[in-house]
């Protein structure tokens, strides 16, 4: 599998509403979530395709039609195929149960494992990656189990255990359940008591009441995105483990299991969805409504012309975001590949010392400050912060992120008091 951070227009895309990055949701649904299993009936069809008289059923989860994903997508393939796609939107394990019983050409769903043994007992004949998006932990700002900036999703929960700070699960066996369950079970956990509370509610209602009790919950990041537009107080504290990654594939059911299963045209849908066009559209789709992707495109098409972006995503180091003409982030080669210069400067113990690494000031060029803004605050890898009225910064020729012997970068800004000199910076937040 390839390194599964968030591509890089991802992260340009998501630094203004979010921090970090990271790719792997099991319900992305932004506004409104459903909780209700629809009935396996077909829901979407276009009547002039329908005159062709050609159908493909998918089966597919709630998520990639509650959050719209279809509706945006599916008119294109009717248009351009003749072909109606009748949607039935189930959970996962339910589409894949479909597929199983030859109640479906093609699945489209997020269930990795479920996928692979699917494909290996035999019941699909081709199967693709077509999307990702990721879960993240978060909950109220003042963290009372601590858990904050940590890389290992099964150990911030086994803190929240052990501190029995609340814990809404959706408690619905859905695909963010399933995940979160898997967490647990990593964490050798196995969450009982007053703190865990077990919802059974769709993703917005359990963002909704966790807000509401200062606790902690497992959300998808796109339904966690829309919910910061609509106010709340929830902070992402933990993400970017692999164990938080959520790829979805698309499956052709095997024709084996009766005539009447159309594989031509599963062909025909698994080949439109994995090609370049409705990837691209994937790529913006809820950039207009929630300021970031609500699934990062993933085909394997896509990543072939796509590779840059991979190696961008792979490690973003260092990066400007805030109030800027275009946030920016680079990889800690990138970085190191501009032009260098050296800086002298005195640190805390009156010690003068030569520091090499890249100008301040030609970083913000690339990033461009609006006019109004103000300020700029450095943010550590350790959390710590340094904050600097923006003309002081733009007017030091020689304030420089150094490079550090350990591997990432330091802020050296020679005359400046010791706590603008933020050892480890990873991003430079403009205000
Ligand atoms: N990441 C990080 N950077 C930091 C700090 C910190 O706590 N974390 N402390 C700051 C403060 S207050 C000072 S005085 C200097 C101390 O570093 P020096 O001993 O190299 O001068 O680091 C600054 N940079
Ligand atoms: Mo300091």
């Amino acid at each position: 599998m390839k390194k599964w951070t968030y591509g890089f227009v991802v992260v340009l895309l998501a630094l203004s509403l979010i921090a970090g990055c990271a790719k792997p949701a099991a319900t992305p649904v932004p506004a409104a979530t459903s909780t209700v299993e629809p009935t396996p009936e077909p829901t979407a069809t276009t009547a002039a395709a329908a005159d062709e008289g050609q159908r493909l059923i998918l089966a597919t989860t709630t998520s990639t039609q509650d959050s719209g994903l279809l509706d945006y997508l599916l008119p294109d393939f009717e248009a351009e195929t003749k072909i109606v796609v009748d949607v039935v939107a189930v959970g996962t394990g339910q589409a894949i149960t479909l597929g199983e019983d030859g109640n479906a050409d093609v699945l489209l769903v997020h269930a990795r494992a479920r996928e692979d043994a699917f494909m290996e007992a035999g019941h699909g004949t081709r199967r693709e990656d077509v999307m990702y998006n990721d879960f993240v932990i978060v909950g109220p700002k003042a963290d009372p189990a601590g858990i904050k900036g940590m890389k290992d999703a099964a150990a911030a929960l086994a803190k929240i255990a052990e501190a029995k700070a609340s814990f809404v699960s959706r408690g619905d066996d859905s695909g963010t359940h399933t995940k979160e369950k898997a967490i647990w079970a990593a964490a050798s956990v196995e969450p009982a008591g007053d703190w865990y509370i077990s919802a059974g509610q769709g993703m917005g209602a359990v963002l909704t009441m966790a807000d509401e009790q200062q606790a902690y919950t497992l959300s998808d990041r796109a339904t966690y995105l829309a919910r910061t537009l609509e106010g709340t107080d929830l902070k992402i504290l933990v993400e970017g483990d692999p164990i938080l990654f959520n790829p979805y594939g698309v499956i052709a059911v095997n024709p084996n299991k009766g005539a009447h299963i159309k594989t031509d045209l599963a062909t025909q849908f698994i080949d439109w969805l994995v090609s370049l066009p409705t990837q691209e559209k994937i790529a913006q789709f809820g950039v207009d409504k929630f300021g970031a992707p609500l699934f990062t495109p993933d085909s394997t098409a896509w990543r072939e012309a796509h590779p840059a972006d991979e190696q961008a995503s792979g490690d973003v180091a260092l990066k400007i975001t805030g109030m800027v003409e275009q946030e920016v982030g680079w990889t800690e080669d990138q970085v190191k590949a501009m032009e260098t210069m050296d800086a002298e400067s005195t640190n805390k113990a009156g010690e003068v010392s030569t520091y090499t690494g890249v100008s301040i000031v030609s970083l913000l060029n690339l990033a461009k400050p609006q006019a109004d803004a103000q300020t700029v605050v450095y943010v550590a890898d350790d959390g710590f912060t340094g904050e600097v009225p923006l003309a002081d910064v733009t007017a030091c020729k020689d304030c420089i992120i150094s490079f550090r012997n350990q591997g990432g970068f330091s802020v050296v800004m020679p005359g400046f008091p010791g706590n603008v000199q933020v050892k480890g910076v990873v991003e430079i937040q403009i205000k």
